[in-house]
Parts: structure tokens; C-alpha cells; sequence
């Protein structure tokens, strides 16, 4: 296991998608050098959180600590300095192995196996953290404590990073703390190569999750289903999926988190497809949207073209300087100009019964990953998804891929995976010629 992800991924594909290493020590290093003052930054991989009984919801590393650390598994602490702008000491706690504990839910880390993954020499177990912090702050040496004290929501359980900052100021009354979320934020808005390949390669995975579906659709198929065969591709090549997989048809397809998958395709609707494989622990996120039948109706087509004339120029206004919000309102003038023409609209305004959220986010560990939104610099990784959705008409359309920002402009990252309305319908008849 190299960062928790099987380094061969074994699949019934021929070609092969290599997980590229990422470089977390030089994430520590940025981190630190980017810190308004000296201190110590004290990170938290998180622990499972209980689900019923004794059954806790599958485990998420914390992914500001996976970002510095590489490291992937509950119960971790990383413990990172800065003093006088030197780097004086990064130390990682990793539970015990526990003998015991392995009997009945596997191996553990090793001190040996942490040292490789993130490059920290120095890796304890995690009984010494507290002592080993207070013994560094009883120094008066470090000016300021930085911890990960994002909250979403007001009435959100207190994360263990906001659990600590109480027992600080119980310990040590004084100490400067300060919350180190919004350096991380920014530092994770601009992406290294190893992480667009990742993003690549989940993209690729993502391929093959929607040509099984395309392969296997027809009138009266499930859309739990489709979602079976997508996810049971990326799971028989150990990939997990990047986020609930929204697969709508018809009139579904006009609930933006349609989640619920209990609906047969019929014969004339539009099955729109939001779905995506996670790689490395990056993200794709993925839309498309195809006809049950083989071919889109008239009134599709004609959607269709607008939404997919909208991702086009949408993304070909992408290169660095370009401010982000620019990016809506190509989408909405385009789309706006487009139902004019079809009929459905006189006013611009009256665009939001069809459109009504932004047509970019950012894209990486998080599905909506974090950072400001500004202006748009080489490394960014977005997407573009332009969609329209007419409930009056039980037709929704969306196309959504994933792009990085170069120095001169767009890579799309997405375009093997067709997206305009002929490869589309080229694409879903080939995938059908194989089904057996
Ligand atoms: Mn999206």
C-alpha cells in the first residue's frame, strides 16, 4: 500500500492508469514557508464516526492531513515547526500496532511504513503526542499554535482539531493560536502535475464507468441499475467512487441531487449521468447526458446543442488572469441566446427557471474543492458543467467535464469522453454493438 491505494490497479482493462507518487514533503514545505508567523502547525487525520451499533461510516482521512502527509489512516497527528523561517522538526503519531485490534480489522501502519509514505523521519505512536506538544510549547518558543479550525456550519460536531484548541487554552492560557485552513485552502488551489495526473486518471476511470452504462441502457432498465453497472466497473478495477452517482431520467434529471435512483428509463427521455471515479484519492466529476432510445427527440437535440454550445465557450474563455465569475457569464449569455431562440425565453433574467447555480467549481480531493474563488492561474483545476433543466418538459440536460488551467490556456482533461451531441450518440452506439 503505498498512501492506501493498491499500486498496481489490477483491472479487466488492458491499458494501465499509473497512480503518480505526489510530493507531500514539498506540500509541508510551501505550508510552512507560507505561515504568517513561526509556530507549530498541529494537524488531525480524523477518526471513523459511529453509524448505528457497531458499525461506523467508512473512514475519510482528514484531507488537509493526507495533503501534508501522504498518511490515510484514523487516529493520526502531525506536528510540523517553523522557527526563525527554518524547518526545526516534523514529527507524525501513528496509533500502535495492535496485535488484537489486526485480528479483526486488519494490519496496521508501521512506524516504517509512515516514515516511506510521507518522508517524516521522525513517526511515534500517538500516546506521546500531548507530551511531545507540551513539552515544545512549556519552551515559549512558538509564537503561534495553527490548526485545521474550519467549521461549515454552526451546529456541526466540533472537529478533534476544535476539541484541542479548548484544551489548549485550558493547558496553556496565552498561547497565540491561529486557524491554518485558509493557508491550506489557498496553497491547494494551484495543483502539481502528480495531481492532475491523478485527476486524469480518475477521469479515464470514469470512461469505463459510463461506457458500461452506455452498453448496457435500454427503455425500462433501472436507473439503480446503470448505477450497478458504472460502479461495479470501478470497483472491479479498485477504484471507489468520487461521490453519489446521480443517474436521472427524464423528468428526474431536473433535481439537481437527484439521488434516488428508483425510476425505469423510458423509451423517449434522456438519462442524465453525474457520476465519477476518485483516483489516488483525486477527484473526477463527470456529466453527460444520452438518449434511451438511441437518438435525442427534436426538442433534446435542440437543448442540447444550446448546453454543449455554452460548455464550449465557457471553456474556451479559460486561460490565467481570467476572472472565475467571467466564466458564469459566458455560460448564461450563451444559454440565455439559445432559449431566445427556441422560444422558452423573451427576458434574459428569466434564465434562472432553466439555470440557476454557478457553472464552475474547483476540483481535488474535495469533489468542490477548497480555495477563493479569483482569478483563474496555471495549475487550477475546474469544471465546467452548463445544463438546462425544463420540468415542464421532464427533460434535463447537463454536461460536465474537468479541465486544468495551463499557462496559456484550457486542457481538458475529460476529452476522450465525448461530449457534443453526435459523439455522443456515435459513442452510445458503439458501446451498444458490444453488448452481449
Ligand atoms: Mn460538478
Amino acid at each position: 500500500m503505498a498512501d492506501g491505494i493498491p499500486e498496481a490497479q489490477r483491472s479487466e482493462h488492458s491499458e494501465s492508469i499509473t497512480l503518480e507518487p505526489i510530493d507531500w514533503a514539498d506540500n509541508r514545505q510551501r505550508l510552512l514557508a507560507a505561515l504568517p508567523h513561526d509556530g507549530l502547525v498541529i494537524l488531525f487525520s480524523g477518526a471513523p464516526i459511529a453509524k448505528s451499533a457497531d458499525e461506523d461510516y467508512p473512514y475519510a482521512p482528514n484531507r488537509n492531513f493526507l495533503y501534508v502527509t501522504g498518511l490515510d489512516r484514523p487516529n493520526q497527528v502531525v506536528v510540523l515547526s517553523r522557527c526563525g523561517g527554518a524547518v526545526p522538526s516534523e514529527v507524525a503519531f501513528i496509533e500502535p500496532v495492535d496485535p488484537h485490534a489486526e485480528t479483526w480489522t486488519g494490519k496496521m501502519m508501521t512506524v516504517d511504513e509512515a516514515r516511506r509514505v510521507s518522508g517524516i523521519e521522525d513517526v511515534r505512536t500517538t500516546p506521546h503526542w500531548r507530551g511531545y506538544v507540551n513539552r515544545l510549547l512549556s519552551s515559549g518558543r512558538w509564537p503561534t499554535v495553527y490548526l485545521d479550525l474550519e467549521r461549515r456550519a454552526w451546529g456541526e460536531p466540533a472537529s478533534e482539531a476544535v476539541r484541542f484548541a479548548h484544551e489548549l487554552v485550558d493547558k496553556h492560557p496565552g498561547q497565540a493560536m491561529a486557524n491554518v485552513y485558509p493557508v491550506l485552502a489557498e496553497q491547494r488551489r494551484i495543483k502539481s502535475a502528480a495531481e492532475i495526473s491523478r485527476v486524469r486518471g480518475a477521469v479515464a476511470h470514469t470512461r469505463r464507468g459510463f461506457e458500461a452504462i452506455l452498453r448496457h441502457v435500454q427503455p425500462g432498465s433501472f436507473e439503480y441499475e446503470l448505477n450497478g453497472h458504472f460502479t461495479g466497473t470501478l470497483l472491479r478495477s479498485g477504484v471507489n467512487i468520487a461521490y453519489n452517482s446521480i443517474v436521472a431520467t427524464g423528468v428526474n434529471a431536473t433535481v439537481m441531487h437527484y439521488v434516488t435512483l428508483r425510476d425505469p428509463v423510458g423509451a423517449g427521455d434522456a438519462v442524465l449521468v453525474d457520476a465519477a471515479a476518485e483516483f489516488g484519492y483525486y477527484k473526477s466529476d463527470i456529466t453527460r447526458t444520452f438518449p434511451a432510445s438511441g437518438r435525442f427527440t427534436a426538442e433534446q437535440a435542440a437543448l442540447y446543442d444550446v448546453v454543449w454550445e455554452a460548455s464550449q465557450e465557457a471553456t474556451a474563455a479559460i486561460k490565467p488572469g481570467v476572472p472565475h465569475a467571467e466564466l458564469n457569464r459566458i455560460t448564461r449569455r450563451v444559454l440565455a441566446r439559445g432559449m431566445k431562440a427556441l422560444g422558452h425565453l423573451r427576458d434574459d433574467a428569466e434564465l434562472d427557471q432553466y439555470y440557476f447555480y454557478n457553472v464552475s467549481h474547483y476540483l481535488g480531493l474535495d469533489t468542490h474543492d477548497v480555495g477563493e474563488y479569483r482569478e483563474l492561474e496555471p495549475g487550477m483545476v475546474l469544471t465546467i458543467e452548463p445544463g438546462l433543466y425544463l420540468k415542464h418538459r421532464a427533460v434535463g440536460i447537463r454536461i460536465e467535464d474537468d479541465i486544468a488551467v495551463t499557462a496559456s490556456g484550457a486542457d481538458v482533461l475529460s476529452a476522450d469522453i465525448p461530449n457534443d451531441r453526435r459523439g455522443m450518440e456515435d459513442w452510445l452506439a458503439a458501446c451498444q454493438a458490444t453488448r452481449r
